[in-house]
């Protein structure tokens, strides 16, 4: 049997039918929140290419909006967001009507969930923590993070106070999508490798371990996979203090170090590198081979190891689903 295979980013600029919608509701946020248009978008990939799951269209980023965070996305430069930098800015951050704020959000998941396929499984999603914790203190995106880098070597108590929200919310936020119809959660802690090694555990592992409890608590029943990038073999920590059902790979990891040492613990999901899904032809199917001699005895699900780019060629995506699937061992 393959494996299942969805993309992150699945949904996006790649896509011209996407880039219409997108043109109709003039900016990227409106899309979010347009729940008509956003069920469209949601199900734009798993109509041209017959993925295996679908991920909720919205962005980590609206969270903390719901929590009073002024947020805009320019074009070309990314999200924008009014930084937290004092105690007073962090303790206004006000978790308690997120679901309320994120209605459309939900509204969403409830109609994609009505027209999806029984056996395409509906994926909702919210950043990790230190991920959206790190967009909040610097204000932009980019990859930089300076402040909030330096808060958590010196263990800022407004860090402390923005982890601590963004908890609360962010179990608040996933719930709802769960009683919404969204089948499996993932975590993406796409900053995770930023920070060092020996500050993982304070401010992204930890963090994680408390709000995929709280799921389980009320939500047994809902697989979560979380995606700490480039965290290299700290990935095996992730797995042993947070127990997901499954751990997200991003393209640098060791194949064999996850199929020897992650994979007897979780499913895992990854790696193919993004820019290997734009070049297409042989470099794109051996990268398949290398990951599927690897890991396709399972658990395994198909992935990228971060998201689809802009550049990709739609064709490619569909040579992509159909080399997995018919991939067999040499
Ligand atoms: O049309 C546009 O210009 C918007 C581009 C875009 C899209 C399509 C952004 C802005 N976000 C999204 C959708 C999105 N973002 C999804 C939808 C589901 C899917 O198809 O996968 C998801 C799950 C996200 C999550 C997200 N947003 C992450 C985590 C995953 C990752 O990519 O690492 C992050 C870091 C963001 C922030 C964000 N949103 C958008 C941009 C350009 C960025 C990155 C900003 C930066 O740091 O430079």
């Amino acid at each position: 049997m393959p494996p299942p295979i969805w993309l992150m980013r699945q949904a996006g600029r790649y896509l011209p039918e996407y880039r219409a919608l997108r043109a109709k509701a003039g900016d990227f946020l409106s899309l979010c929140y347009d729940p008509a248009l956003a069920i469209e978008i949601t199900l734009q990939p798993i109509e041209r290419f017959g993925l295996d799951a679908a991920i909720l269209f919205s962005d980590i980023l609206v969270l903390p909006q719901a929590m009073g965070q002024d947020l805009r996305f320019e074009e070309n430069i990314g999200p924008l967001l009014e930084p937290i930098r004092d105690i007073e800015r962090m303790q206004a951050l006000d978790t308690t009507r997120v679901v309320e704020r994120l209605a459309p959000i939900m509204a969403t998941v409830r109609g994609v969930a009505a027209r999806l396929p029984d056996d395409v499984a509906l994926i909702g999603f919210a950043g990790a923590p230190w991920t959206v914790a790190a967009y909040m203190i610097e204000g932009r995106g980019g990859g930089r993070f300076e402040t909030p880098l330096a808060m958590a070597q010196r263990g800022d108590p407004i860090l402390a106070g923005v982890t601590e929200r963004l908890i609360d919310g962010s179990v608040d936020y996933l719930l709802a999508q769960i009683e919404a119809g969204a089948e499996v959660i993932q975590l993406f802690d796409s900053w995770a490798g930023i920070l060092p090694s020996g500050l993982r555990r304070r401010w992204s592992i930890e963090p994680l371990v408390e709000i995929v409890d709280r799921l389980r608590a009320k939500a047994p029943q809902v697989p979560v996979i979380v995606f700490p990038r480039n965290v290299g073999h700290d990935a095996l920590a992730y797995l042993e203090a947070i127990r997901p059902d499954a751990i997200g790979l991003d393209q640098s990891a060791d194949l064999d170090f996850a199929r020897m040492r992650l994979q007897p613990h979780a499913a895992v999901q990854g790696n193919l590198d993004p820019a290997l899904l734009v070049a297409g032809a042989t470099a794109m199917t051996d990268g398949v081979d290398r990951i599927m001699h690897a890991l396709g005895k399972g658990p395994f699900v198909f992935n990228l190891g971060h998201g689809v780019v802009p550049e990709t060629p739609p064709r490619h995506v569909a040579e992509l689903v159909a080399s997995v699937r018919n991939w067999r061992p040499q």
